[in-house]
């Protein structure tokens, strides 16, 4: 499937696909587009195209990956696993053996040859270039998203940089607060790649950021690649087309040719704002801290552009799905360092960095807490507060499984390990911030070879009766049931039970 070439192309999908609702009453920017989104996203609703944000003539997009189908949509996949599977792919290329693997490994090669972004000369939104004094943040329909925040924020940016010192490039997204109509916040946590950049300069560095790309790019800006990787490239190999980058107009840095807004700027060493409070996708208000000043040199947009947004709150709010993504497509490269891993689960209520379940193919004493202290280890999953490992038959997904072996299989005086580390930038309830402690539950398996009792043995029903009674269920007269393919009732059978 091929992923949508830019963000019009992308929304005459979502249309087509009836993913798509254009709100054609005025709608004000100023909390109540947060408003509507949420509830239409807490109720899995459609995409929002708001016609007429008010105080703008340029339309606002919201709620474009707030459902996993929409995220597939998106990815141009038909599961999110569909995404990992084909990252798996080139991690474990092993030397190919006869033609069909070595034809199959070529065609590997060349999707990864053809993710390198290539620049081009052309650019819709050059369309209309403000520089200078001309720049007008006030034009696009900003959002005040909570009642709390001190000004409107860009939330959906796609942050470009460059390394002083390598010239790798770096794209993130990290929300803008608006200072003026030519300047803003830029909110580089302490463990974020943009931010290395930034303290890496011993002067200025050069931003741009850009608004309104196609999904898979807009996507890639979220993903926590490891610093010396492009996320552009990424973009690229999932689109399985390389981005392609225009020259900015007042800034040596390239941007995507396909973006509705772009905003070329500047930040300097020593020259800090107060930034926040923001409503923050942890469910509370983050503090107000100095962050870097972007000063804006140059606004370039397409004249009739349309501004990407998203809220976020208590979850679940639209970046659930932008975050399931980046657990989904991670898991082969977490595989790849830590093999022993089946699957994971970041639970979306925890926030993403609060708590990790994990399930393991378990053959030695001490691996659940080698596995503990791995995640720990590793990229920005190191922010992890709790992790979770269960074995390799247990169902990560489901919390209600996860609570039975936690309960169940955990001695608390000898399964749960406090550690400590580096926490999260907007974790609020360490005493210090960014650090503190970190709580790891083995709720797998345990047995003589750890010095405890034998295990007991877990009840499962013979394959042979379960084939009978599947063969004659009709005619024990029951309604039709549908089980899940693990044998245990639906949702809603077992919402029914905790009643
Ligand atoms: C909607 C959304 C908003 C985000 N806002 C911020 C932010 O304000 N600051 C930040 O450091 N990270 C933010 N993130 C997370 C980063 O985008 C993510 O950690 C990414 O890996 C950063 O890129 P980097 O690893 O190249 O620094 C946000 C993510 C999403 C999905
Ligand atoms: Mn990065």
């Amino acid at each position: 499937m091929a992923t949508p070439g830019d963000l019009r192309e992308w929304i005459a999908l979502l249309e087509r696909e009836g993913e798509l609702v254009r709100v054609q009453a005025e709608v004000d920017p100023y909390l109540e587009v947060t408003e509507v989104t949420d509830r239409v996203v807490k109720s899995g609703g459609p995409a929002l195209l708001f016609e007429r944000p008010k105080g703008s003539k340029h339309p606002l997009l919201i709620n474009q990956f707030g459902t996993e189908r929409r995220m597939c949509l998106a990815l141009g996949v038909d599961s999110l696993d569909d995404a990992a599977a084909k990252l798996g792919s080139v991690l474990e290329m092993q030397p190919p053996q006869g033609l069909a693997e070595k034809v199959r490994g070529l065609k590997t090669l060349k999707s990864i040859a053809d993710s390198r972004p290539k620049t081009v000369r052309h650019a819709a939104h050059h369309d209309v270039v403000l520089e200078g004094d001309a720049v007008d943040l006030d034009l696009i329909p900003i959002q005040h998203c909570w009642p709390g925040d001190p000004a409107p924020f860009i939330t959906l940016p796609a942050v470009i940089t460059h390394d002083p010192k390598t010239g790798t490039r770096n794209v993130g997204m990290y929300r803008m607060q608006k200072l003026d109509s030519r300047s803003t916040a830029m909110h580089w946590q302490l463990h974020k790649d943009g931010r290395m950049d930034y303290l890496a300069t011993d002067g200025r560095l050069e931003v741009a950021v850009a608004l309104g790309l196609d999904p898979v790019s807009a996507y890639s800006a979220s993903a926590p690649l490891p610093k010396h990787i492009d996320e552009f490239m990424l973009a690229g190999f999932l689109k399985g087309e390389p981005v392609e980058l225009v020259q900015g107009k007042t800034v040596g840095v390239e941007v995507p040719a396909n973006a509705e807004i772009v905003l070329e700027g500047y930040v300097e060493q020593g020259d800090l704002t107060l930034e926040g409070p923001f409503g923050d996708h942890t469910g509370y208000y983050s503090a107000a801290e100095p962050f870097p000043v972007f000063h804006v040199t140059a606004m370039t947009m397409r004249a009739d552009a349309i501004y990407p947004s998203i809220v976020v709150g208590k979850p679940p709010a639209e970046d659930a799905w932008l975050g399931k993504a980046t657990e989904r497509i991670f898991l082969p490269a977490i595989r790849m360092s830590v093999p022993e891993i089946v699957d994971y689960d970041l639970p979306v209520a925890g926030a993403f960095h609060n708590c990790v379940i994990v399930s393991i193919r378990k053959s030695f004493p001490g691996q659940p807490q080698k596995v503990m202290h791995a995640i720990w280890g590793l990229g920005l999953l190191s922010l992890t507060k709790s992790v979770v490992v269960v074995d390799e038959h247990v169902n990560v997904h489901d919390y209600e499984e996860v609570f039975f072996r936690v309960t169940a299989n955990v001695d608390p005086q000898r399964d749960v390990l406090l550690s400590e580390g580096p926490l999260d930038h907007l974790d609020h309830a360490p005493t210090r911030q960014f650090y503190g402690g970190k709580m790891g539950i083995d709720a797998t398996h345990k047995g003589p070879a750890e010095g405890t009792r034998e295990w007991p043995e877990e009840i499962v029903m013979s394959d042979e009766i379960r084939a009978l009674v599947d063969r004659r269920w009709a005619e024990y007269g029951f309604h039709p049931v549908t089980e899940q393919d693990n044998g245990r009732p639906q949702r809603s059978l077992r919402q029914l039970l905790r009643r």
